[in-house]
């Protein structure tokens, strides 16, 4: 197994990276953003997914760390992508909870974004009910100052969870993820189809922007496109990939 020896060995040499998975908006197809998705290089075992490394990551003390790294990294790959062309690229990642327990998360966000010139609303920061339900006062006080700040806060996996509505009067959201299996389901099963349109009809009426995670097919987004849905991220779009190739990407649609 992963030891702490390891990670903190992973940390130190750099070995983490960003992979980087499309995000269009879905009325034209539009490559808008990406979400920001960590692997490891691991020196024995090569490129490692977060499925092998996240769960020990996140219960050592090493994760803040991890965490201000990604903000960091992805505030960098954002602000290079807007210098070559893509004007209103946005970046999105995802946080752990315990960035919400150590150090001052605003002004550390506030901080990566001055360094690299990018406007607050350039990036998206990513949320679970988990981390807002596990550490309630101060992670709805630390998002309120993020927002404030005009960056954009994102609920992820939306409509899995069990607080997932009351959590939208209280927490200060501009994005709502649908969950993949959600998107799954709808074409075969008209109960999930239509909890997507309550989720599409409620992110109209609260001003939210609402993204459908896990489109795969053609027939998927065309039935979320038809139903307004503004945005899609999913395998028909792009896998998670290295910065290199999701450049070529952007070239080609500049
Ligand atoms: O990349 P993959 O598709 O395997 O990601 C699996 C999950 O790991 C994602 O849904 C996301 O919640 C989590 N994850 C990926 N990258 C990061 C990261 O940089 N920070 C945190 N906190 N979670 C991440
Ligand atoms: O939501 P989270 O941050 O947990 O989401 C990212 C995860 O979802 C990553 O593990 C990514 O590889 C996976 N993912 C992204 N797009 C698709 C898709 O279209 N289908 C499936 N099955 N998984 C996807
Ligand atoms: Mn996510
Ligand atoms: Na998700």
């Amino acid at each position: 197994r992963l030891s702490s020896i390891d990670l903190h060995r992973a940390v130190v040499n750099g070995e983490f990276l960003l992979f980087y998975q499309p995000q269009v908006r879905l009325s034209d197809g539009a490559l808008i953003g990406a979400e920001a998705l960590i692997r490891w290089m691991h020196p024995s075992r090569g490129l490692l997914s977060p499925a092998a490394f996240l769960t020990a990551l996140e219960g050592s003390a090493l994760a803040p760390q991890v965490g201000r790294w990604v903000i960091e990294e992805g505030c960098a790959q954002a602000a290079r992508w807007r210098r070559q062309g893509a004007a209103d690229f946005r970046m999105a990642v995802n946080l752990f909870a315990s960035q919400f327990r150590t150090g001052d998360l605003p002004r550390e966000v506030e901080e990566s974004l001055a360094r690299h010139g990018l406007p607050p609303e350039a990036l998206e920061l990513e949320i679970t009910e988990n981390i807002v339900l596990s550490d309630h006062s101060n992670a709805i006080d630390a998002l309120a100052r993020l927002r404030q700040m005009g960056v954009r806060i994102a609920f992820d996996d939306f409509g899995t969870g069990y607080a997932s509505l009351s959590l939208l009067t209280r927490c200060p959201v501009s994005c709502i993820k649908l969950d993949r299996s959600f998107v799954q389901a709808m074409l075969h099963a008209p109960r999930e189809a239509a909890v997507i349109a309550a989720i599409l009809e409620m992110g109209r009426a609260l001003d939210m922007d609402v993204i459908a995670e896990g489109i795969e097919t053609e027939a998927e987004r065309a039935y979320l496109a038809e139903r307004h849905c503004p945005e899609g991220q999913g395998y028909l779009f792009g896998r998670p990939m290295p910065a290199e190739e999701f450049e070529a990407r952007l070239g080609q649609a500049a």
